[in-house]
C-alpha cells in the first residue's frame, strides 16, 4: 500500500514535470519596430497568457522596438493572444512574427487571423494571393513562407506556418498616442 502511494505521488510528480516541459516547448514571438522613422513605443496592456516589453536586444534603440511573447508555450489548438502598444508618431512600423523554441524543439508555429484594431494591416488573415504568383501579398520574409490551406485555418482557407529561426514581416499603420490592439491566433504545428 505504502509503496504503489508512493509510486502514485512519483508518477503524477514525472507527469507534471513532463508536461511542463512540455509546455514550455514552443511559443510566439511578436516583434515591433518603429526604427526607421524613430518612432518611441511602448507597452499599454498584455494578457496574462503573454509578456511584453521594450526590445532589449535593440539595446540603445530599444525604445524603438516592443517584443511580445507567449508564455506558456503554444498548444495544438488555435488559441486567441492579444496585446495593446502605442507609438508617439503617425507611422508605420514593421511588425516580425517568429516561433521561439526551447530545448531540442523544432516545432513550427502556424498564425492565423492577425487583426489590428486602431491601426491598419494588410492581409492579416493570410488569404490574398491575387495577382503575386500565389504567394502571400504584403508579407514578406528571407526564406519562402509556407502558406497552408489544409482544411485548418482558424479563418478563411490559408494560415502560416513559421519554420523555427525564420520569421515573417509585413507593416502596420498607427497614429501617434493611440492604444493599438493587435490579436493573433497561433498555435505549434502538427505537420
Ligand atoms: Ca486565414
Amino acid at each position: 500500500m505504502k509503496i504503489s502511494k508512493r509510486k502514485l505521488i512519483l508518477t503524477s510528480l514525472l507527469a507534471s514535470l513532463t508536461h511542463l516541459q512540455g509546455a514550455e516547448t514552443t511559443n510566439a514571438n511578436i516583434w515591433i519596430s518603429g526604427m526607421k522613422e524613430k518612432a518611441k513605443l511602448e507597452v499599454v496592456q498584455v494578457e496574462p497568457t503573454m509578456r511584453g516589453n521594450n526590445s532589449p536586444f535593440m539595446k540603445d534603440n530599444s525604445a524603438h522596438g516592443l517584443t511580445f511573447q507567449t508564455k506558456n508555450g503554444l498548444n495544438t489548438e488555435w488559441e486567441e493572444y492579444k496585446f495593446t502598444f502605442k507609438s508617439d508618431k503617425d507611422t508605420v512600423l514593421q511588425i516580425f512574427l517568429s516561433g521561439v523554441g526551447k530545448g531540442k524543439t523544432n516545432t513550427p508555429i502556424d498564425v492565423d487571423g492577425l487583426s489590428v484594431k486602431n491601426g491598419q494591416i494588410k492581409n492579416g488573415d493570410f488569404e490574398d494571393t491575387k495577382k503575386n504568383n500565389g504567394s502571400l501579398k504584403r508579407w514578406y520574409s528571407k526564406q519562402s513562407i509556407d502558406l497552408k490551406s489544409d482544411g485548418t485555418a482558424k479563418s478563411g482557407e490559408k494560415h502560416v506556418s513559421i519554420r523555427p529561426k525564420t520569421s515573417i514581416g509585413n507593416a502596420i499603420s498607427v497614429k501617434a498616442d493611440q492604444a493599438v490592439e493587435v490579436s493573433l491566433f497561433a498555435r505549434a504545428s502538427s505537420s
